[in-house]
């Protein structure tokens, strides 16, 4: 194996499966090898190298970058916040000692560069909430939320001690339509708009004056490339970039997708999990440092959004046409109109390795 590659970790995650993709158009197919653990690839992620790897086990992550020369690794496992508070401690052994072992196995075998994303769970309720500085007060109360600060500090750390080039953006929620995620907080937005094609109705767990920041997929795969390929010389900061496009309701939310479906109805059932988990984050973010070091600017709005979103999940749901169109992810059962998190054996909850949905909540 001569080439150097790129290795992504979740891939089979709601990031990740739009990503390799990505990458793979503008590489090649082989030059991106995907990693996930547990979830079945799709036919998509199998187009080029696709392997299953553990990011807890430190002999597997390293002899996966000794196999491929990986020289770049985007790194996606995680375990979201929400699912990270129904086994916290299967979080702290993905979210720690994952990206741990991919930073050690990183310096060991040369790699040039790490990108790994950050969240608004970094930041905690004695944080500002609103345009929310880059640099502030970080005392998150959820167990991925301190494995993000963790995360931010070690990229920084092994930049500055061992010169590996460790580079982050905080994601607000992500909507998407190719991948659900389902172990998060943020989720109650692209359920919504699932539930409003599919059902036309859908059942809230957050209040619906919850303002949270958000953006549409097609930005932040832009933002991680972007900010992969910026130039090292103009960054002062380096894992812990905030990156803004929007901040909705759910009121708000529901009445863009009114405007399209005028029928749809959307209540309330509140998940006082993850109620907690939304009140305890930013409700929009100032993301001036990214603008400033690496030209980072949003081209999604939420109108914009909301009719690409429509028109996609309407295809992927096969709606329009009476069937499924080749070539759908319409490989998973959706689970949202849930409100309540499961409570699953350790072995179900570990399906989520890897940003990857699960079944793990309840209707
Ligand atoms: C979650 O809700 O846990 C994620 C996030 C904001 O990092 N979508």
């Amino acid at each position: 194996m001569n080439m150097e590659h790129i290795l992504v970790t979740g891939a089979t995650g709601q990031i990740g499966a739009e990503l390799v993709p990505l990458l793979r158009q503008r590489y090649g197919n082989d030059m991106i090898v995907a990693a996930g653990n547990r979830t079945k690839p799709s036919a998509e992620l199998q187009q080029g190298p696709f392997i299953t790897l553990d990011v807890t086990d430190a002999a597997a992550v390293r002899a996966a970058l000794q196999e491929y020369r990986i020289s770049k690794i985007f790194h996606l496992s995680s375990i979201l916040s929400a699912a990270g508070e129904t086994n916290p401690q299967l979080a702290y052994a993905v979210n720690f000692n994952g990206l741990y072992n991919i930073l050690e196995a990183a310096r060991e075998e040369g790699v040039k560069r790490v990108i790994v994303p950050s969240s608004i769970a970094a930041f905690g309720p004695g944080t500002p909430r609103e345009q929310t500085p880059n640099d502030t007060i970080q005392r998150p109360t959820t167990i991925y939320g301190v494995s993000k600060v963790a995360g931010e500090l070690l990229g920084n750390y092994y930049f500055q001690r061992f010169g590996l080039d460790v580079r982050g953006v905080r994601f607000p929620g992500i909507l998407s339509w190719k991948v659900e995620p389902t172990a998060g907080t943020t989720d109650y937005a692209v359920a919504m708009f699932y539930g409003a094609v599919r059902d036309g109705r859908y059942t809230c767990y957050l209040r619906e004056d919850t303002r949270l920041p958000m953006m549409y997929m097609p930005d932040a795969i832009r933002a991680l490339i972007e900010l992969e390929q910026a130039d090292a010389k103009g960054l002062q900061h380096r894992a812990d970039f905030n990156v803004a496009a929007m901040s909705f309701t759910p009121a708000e939310l529901a009445e863009v997708i009114r405007k399209r479906i005028p029928t749809f109805a959307v209540d309330y059932q509140i998940d006082p999990l993850r109620q907690a988990i939304a009140d305890s984050w930013p409700m929009s973010l100032d993301d001036s440092a990214a603008r400033a070091e690496w030209d980072w600017e949003p081209q999604w709005d939420l109108e914009r959004m909301a009719d690409d979103l429509l028109a996609n999940i309407r295809r992927k749901l096969g709606k329009q046409r009476g069937g499924r169109e080749k070539g759908d992810e319409g490989n998973r059962r959706y689970t949202f109109s849930s409100h309540r998190l499961c409570r699953k054996s350790p072995s179900a909850i570990a399906d989520v390795v890897g940003d990857e949905p699960t079944e793990q909540l309840c209707p």
